[in-house]
């Protein structure tokens, strides 16, 4: 079954501001459902609220309606934290404020937004009770700060307020995000190789490897999809050899040993790093494998909180196969969702999951954030490839993120010379048993 745009491939567009503005009201009114409640009590909305819709001309996007954010208090702490996150993934950030007021706290917001590099729009909402202030539209003329008036709880307005989002929204949101098309040219054939086991969900297929099969035949190329095992025998039975190979990184190893040299070979979660993460800071990171000492503290992050695939190969496989490399027991932390601590000073490394479920800019902005306290971030199937000794060859098609793994390893070798540390060239294989 082929599902629809999945949520980490839309636009995300936060709505924030002062409690009781209306920005739920506002979300009801764009997409003329009652998602949010509404009420005349300050405060009403405490978690963000999420809707997908087709948003014409802009395409698949997910409109996030957050708490007002001028809470104090224990509660209201919370509350401030979920909605900053919500602000780190968001595409485009909607200021909802009264018509006619404006203090600190927008200016705040506003510098918040903006601190994150996402257009702003501002819509003066309840424009009915109150005109908007001269000295304000003033403002935002000399800032060329867009805006909007509106009156969210009759629909007046939303279809300006519409078009301006659309003047705003970054270009690439309307294209589609290339998975792996610019790899397979139009004509040529790639072989994606799923293994089907006891841990796979019954009937379905993960979204990227669904992604996939459509991207490749948006850019005109044919597509051959296998379990491990089929593999062999359908690359014999290919007339030309095919253009490349995506792996699930589960079978990383066996699919290398049947895969020709000549044949381009990677990973779907190496492609999920590319496209929702950075390849070359993930590649970077997995090297940092190395620096690992027994004692220290590893976070092992997963997006979402419900696979189990995923869980197995974060819980068991790459703990256990840590430890075996630095020779001692390290101390894991595992979390999941937006639960991802602030303070990641403790930690030595992260390990995430592909994050297959979010959409870049929250992935780029918890990247971000782990370089700005100096901790690496990878990837779990860059680790896992790492391990198995086949990184390098599955980063072959990228010849950055390849440069990038070749000088991370220089600089290993380097340090283990002075140190007298252990060699780089025989990776363990433990991860796989
Ligand atoms: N007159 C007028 N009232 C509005 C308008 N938009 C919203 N309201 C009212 O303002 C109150 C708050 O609306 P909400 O949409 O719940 O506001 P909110 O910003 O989501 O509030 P919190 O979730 O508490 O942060 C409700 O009583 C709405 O009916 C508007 O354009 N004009
Ligand atoms: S845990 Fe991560 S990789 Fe797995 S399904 Fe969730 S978001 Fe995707
Ligand atoms: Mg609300």
């Amino acid at each position: 079954m082929l599902r629809a745009t999945s949520k980490g491939f839309r636009l995300h567009i936060g709505f924030f501001g002062r409690r009781n503005v209306g920005k739920s009201s506002l979300l009801n009114a764009i997409t003329q459902q009652k998602v949010s409640i509404v009420s005349e009590v300050a405060g009403t909305t405490t978690d963000p609220v999420e809707k997908p819709m087709e948003l014409l001309p802009i395409g698949p996007v997910l409109f996030v309606d957050t708490a007002g954010v001028d809470d104090v208090g224990a509660l209201g702490a919370q509350r401030i934290e979920k909605t900053r996150q919500a602000i780190g993934r968001s595409d485009v950030g909607v200021l909802v404020t009264e018509s006619g007021v404006w203090g600190e706290f927008e200016d705040k917001l506003l510098a918040e937004l903006r601190s994150h590099g996402i257009p702003v729009l501002v819509a003066l909402n309840k424009a009915d009770l109150r005109r908007p202030a001269a000295e304000h539209l003033i403002r935002f003329a000399q800032e060329k700060l867009p805006y909007a008036e509106l009156v969210a709880t009759t629909g007046e307005g939303v279809d300006a307020f519409r078009a301006k989002l659309w003047e705003i929204a970054p270009a690439e949101s309307a294209e589609s995000p290339v998975v792996l098309r610019d790899l397979v040219g139009p004509g040529e054939t790639a072989v994606l190789v799923m293994p089907i086991d006891k841990e796979a969900p019954k009937g379905r297929i993960k979204n990227l490897q669904v992604q996939s099969i459509r991207d490749l035949l948006d850019g005109e190329a044919s597509c051959m999809v296998v379990k491990d095992d089929g593999l062999k025998k359908a690359l014999g039975n290919l007339k030309t050899p095919p253009s490349l190979v995506v792996t699930d990184a589960q079978v990383f190893e066996q699919v290398a040993r049947i895969t020709p040299d000549s044949v381009p070979l990677t990973a779907f979660s190496i492609l999920l790093s590319r496209l929702k993460g950075d390849l070359v800071a993930q590649t970077r990171a997995a090297v940092a494998v190395e620096t690992l000492q027994p004692g220290d503290q590893v976070l092992v992050a997963e997006s979402c909180t419900h696979h189990p695939v995923e869980e197995d190969i974060g819980r068991v496989k790459i703990p256990r196969w840590l430890q075996q490399y630095v020779g001692g027991e390290l101390k894991f932390t595992h979390v999941k969702g937006r639960d991802f601590p602030q303070d990641l000073s403790p930690y030595k490394l992260v390990i995430h999951c592909g994050a297959c479920m979010w959409n870049r800019r929250e992935m780029l902005s918890r990247i971000a954030e782990c370089e700005r306290q100096g901790v690496p971030i990878t990837n779990y199937g860059l680790v896992i490839a790492y391990a198995l000794g086949i990184l390098e060859r599955a980063l072959e098609p990228f010849p950055e993120a390849l440069a990038a793994y070749k000088e991370a390893q220089r600089e290993q070798v380097e340090l283990a010379a002075v140190d007298g540390l252990s060699c780089l060239s025989e990776p363990c294989m433990s991860l796989v048993n």
